[in-house]
């Protein structure tokens, strides 16, 4: 934000502004408002004297000084019926005058302006404190969550991170969503408001199970309820857990003493391991082939920055399906491509000569994210809002002009916002990020049958503090969360959620009237960005919801950070391209899924089709000619199996969720889903485990909301893909009527990607990424930005007006560093009709 320095009547503001805006000429001072002082060149008070010579040729005064003060100075110091004390305190208080304005020249000149933040207009929207309903527990929730579950003594839960497999731990603490019509009751002021209620699951390594539990109510909870049966309809067994940070520092313990510690000389003189240089370990998941399988394949990387592009050609199969650490045990090994039982075998097959050796020889640092040496650092543009931000944040609630909404962050499935209202009217209940997948291919184990379900490992969990001015604008306002994930307290990320409005640098509507009624009309499109980024291994996913002045909101995606690459053997090229020396980077696709649970006007809506087909018409005026014309097809879907629009069918173009209500034109009111994807084929069905991504299979897939089915994916998915605690098809397979009734559209997106040389050192956000625009569809009587403060209209013969364009004033009225005024001849160039002048 830059300040509005803007005080009139005092000359060293007015220096001040001229310095800051490269316009010392004094001629300037009309355009800046600035009055007309008695320091003043042409006033009388100043006369000429004689030290303007030597001001002139004194060598070493800077030239602003040396401007100013044959600007004022020498008329200014020599009145000639003045005494000479008066004309030399004149004198001295000029010179202070000036040296204190270049001060202030240097000072201001040297970092950002700084703008008030005041809100110049008062906010359209209101916040509710009722969006609590949705908030994330706070530090306090979750400490009084943990608290009662420590006491509950039958349950002998342990919070530390050193708990043993075989023991009790407390792994997540989450908020527990209330029900929606529940929620509807409370929002709408027909209900109180419902029990806050915390999610927990623990993994009970004494019993073989895991247990989610439901705890409440909070601040001082009471009672807990075992809630696994009824919400996932199967026990889950522990085998079923992901891998908690206590069982990965087991595992690394194991892989010294039982591998690193056995093969000193191969790790040595293949990857110059010693006492200084370690290996980093980076698994692959599921961990086996079957239900009840926990082997991980293990691939080792150089302990170098981007170490996910630094594959060594060794990888280690462990199998750590005992709860007692003690008996795991290293099932395979690879080296350069060939197969071990044991690391004995692999060490006389060293020694004997039987493998191709790996020499290790340094590596280039071409993972660095480091910025080259010698190069000169520079600022790119900012942005900055002019009259102060638009919107505001409380609580978990935002309002942005038109909008406002709740927001949460789920460690386990990311960012969600709730209670989505346009003018107070509800559009969205739950929009949510649900599951991020990735499938691999390569000839190596550590990613042939990698498939990663990031939803297992935690979305939100890895939510991190964004950098300002590159992971969202400078000036935006951040938010932080707090979570309780496979920690012993609750852990806050401080600037974790970031909020602003971005001018996209786009026109969102205009016309420029060229055809008669020469006009121009116009609207900036600026939107509101709801903004995290979550770092899980070694891609960072941006996600992003859109507010646009237009009713529209967008649910984006967009894949960065390290791609996974395997030692390159003899067959490697046909899963990926080679990328670094022996490094190859490997295919894989990106899925994702989002949950739209939209409210069109009320609970109750349809799902719609509308799409165009060609149909053969006689001309009424030439009734034996036929052409084709295009006719609007519409359709309503029945059920939810009709509604799950496979990804190799033929989709129709529009797809809407509709309310009976209609708009002023007879029209039903409706939203329209509009998906940007190239996800393609996920896993063909016949695979066993693709039952745990089973969302995949549908573009689009509409199902009648209920409570019970709220993620598409769950906990438990990644390491027992075969037997998935969520199986999003059993959604669909009840066939369930869908007219009328309360919708939740579950939308797919993404891309496959080829890693190619430029995604060294890392992927670019560029064309990588998939997400759903919701846009309204006869669902206003007309588009709603024409009610916006940002519209711009133009007359000729009043370009340069202000009154229907604050454009025009944008260059005198705003703090920012340099603006050209704003000038407009757009309309010389119009097509004349009659004679040119
Ligand atoms: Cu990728």
């Amino acid at each position: 934000m830059f300040t509005r320095p803007f005080i009139n009547n005092s000359m060293f503001i007015c220096f001040v502004l001229y310095a800051t805006n490269e316009e010392l000429s004094s001629t300037q001072t009309g355009r800046h408002k600035c009055s007309e002082t008695v320091f003043s060149p042409s006033s009388s008070f100043f006369q000429e004297g004689g030290v303007t010579e030597t001001l002139r040729t004194l060598p070493d005064l800077p030239a602003a000084l040396r401007f100013l003060l044959l600007t004022f100075g020498p008329r200014a110091m020599v009145e000639r019926k003045m005494s000479p004390v008066l004309k030399w305190a004149l004198v001295l208080f000029a010179l202070a005058s000036v040296i204190l304005n270049i001060a202030l020249i240097v000072v201001h000149s040297g970092r950002t302006p700084r703008c008030s933040a005041q809100r110049v207009r008062p906010l359209l929207a209101k916040h509710d404190e009722r969006s609590v309903v949705f908030a994330d527990l706070s530090q306090e929730e979750y400490l009084q969550v943990q608290t009662y579950m420590l006491q509950q003594k039958g349950l002998e839960i342990s919070t530390k991170q050193t708990t043993k497999p075989s023991e009790n731990f407390l792994f997540l603490v989450d908020l527990f969503l209330p029900k929606k019509v529940d929620v509807l009751a409370f929002l709408d002021g027909k209900g109180p408001a419902p029990e806050r209620q915390a999610t927990v699951v623990v993994f009970h390594g004494s019993t073989g199970f895991i247990k989610e539990y439901v705890v409440g109510p909070l601040p001082n909870p009471t009672h807990h309820r075992d809630v696994t049966q009824e919400k996932y309809h199967m026990e889950l067994p522990i085998t079923k857990r992901l891998v908690t940070v206590g069982e990965y520092a087991l595992m690394f313990e194991f892989f010294e003493r039982e591998v690193f510690s056995k093969l000193k000389k191969v790790m040595q003189e293949s990857f110059g391991v010693g006492p200084n240089r370690k290996l980093n370990a980076f698994e692959q998941m599921p961990r086996g082939v079957r239900s009840g399988d926990r082997q991980t394949w293990v691939s080792f990387f150089r302990d170098m920055s981007g170490m996910y592009i630094h594959p060594v050609g060794f990888e280690v199969l462990l199998n750590h399906q005992s709860l007692n650490a003690s008996r795991w045990t290293v099932e395979r090994l690879l080296y350069n491509g060939l197969y071990f039982d044991s690391v004995e075998e692999l060490n006389q097959a060293y020694e004997e000569g039987r493998v191709d050796k790996i020499v290790y020889k340094e590596s280039p640092d071409y993972g660095s994210l480091k910025p080259k040496p010698g190069l000169q650092q520079q600022v790119g543009p900012q942005q900055f809002s002019a009259e102060g931000k638009r919107f505001s944040v409380r609580n978990n609630h935002v309002v942005y002009l038109d909008w406002s909404f709740a927001f949460g962050l789920s460690a386990l499935t990311g960012m969600r916002a709730f209670d989505v209202r346009f003018r107070g009217e509800r559009i969205i209940y739950e929009l949510s990020v649900q599951e991020a997948m990735s499938v691999y291919g390569s000839v190596t184990p550590g990613m042939i049958v990698t498939k990663f379900l990031d939803s297992s490992i935690g979305i939100g969990r890895f939510a991190h503090e964004l950098v300002r001015g590159v992971d969202c604008p400078y000036d935006a306002t951040y938010v932080d969360s707090v979570r309780y994930i496979d920690t012993p307290k609750p852990v806050r990320f401080r600037n974790s959620i970031c909020v602003f409005e971005h001018n996209m640098g786009q026109p969102l509507r205009r016309h420029f009237a060229d055809f008669f009624h020469h006009s121009y009309g116009g609207m900036a499109n600026s939107a509101l960005v709801f903004r995290t980024i979550t770092a899980i291994g070694n891609y960072d996913y941006m996600w992003d919801f859109i507010f646009y002045q237009s009713g529209s909101v967008e649910a984006k995606v967009h894949a960065t950070g390290y791609i996974s690459s395997s030692y390159m053997v003899r067959g490697s090229l046909k899963h990926g391209h080679q990328v670094a020396e022996n490094v190859l980077g490997n295919i894989h696709t990106h899925f994702i899924n989002f949950k739209v649970d939209l409210d069109v006007s009320g609970v109750k809506n349809v799902f719609q089709t509308k799409d165009m087909e060609f149909v053969n018409v006689s001309l009424p005026w030439i009734p034996d000619h036929f052409a084709m014309i295009p006719q609007l097809v519409e359709k309503q879907l029945k059920t939810e199996q009709e509604a799950a629009l496979r990804y190799d069918t033929k989709t129709p173009r529009y797809l809407h969720i509709a309310s009976n209500a209609t708009n002023s034109w007879g029209h039903q009111r409706s939203y329209r889903l509009q998906v940007f994807s190239f996800a393609g084929d996920h896993l063909p069905e016949s695979q066993p485990e693709e039952r745990s991504m089973s969302w995949a299979r549908y573009k689009v897939a509409i199902t009648k909301h209920k409570d019970q089915e709220q993620t598409s994916s769950s906990l438990y998915s990644q390491n027992d893909m075969w037997a998935p605690a969520v199986d999003f098809s059993r959604y669909i397979e009840d066939n369930e009527n869908i007219e009328n009734e309360d919708l939740v559209a579950w939308v797919t997106t993404g891309f496959l990607h080829i890693p190619h040389s430029e995604d060294i050192p890392n992927t670019v956000t560029v064309g990588n990424g998939g997400g759903v625009l919701l846009r309204p569809h006869n669902y206003f009587n007309q588009d709603p930005s024409i009610h916006s403060v940002d519209a711009v209209y133009l007359d000729p013969g009043a370009e340069e007006s202000c009154e229907n364009n604050r454009m025009a004033c944008f260059a005198q009225e705003t703090c920012g560093p340099v603006l050209e005024p704003f000038t407009y001849q757009g309309f010389d160039g119009v097509m004349k009709f009659g004679e040119w002048s």
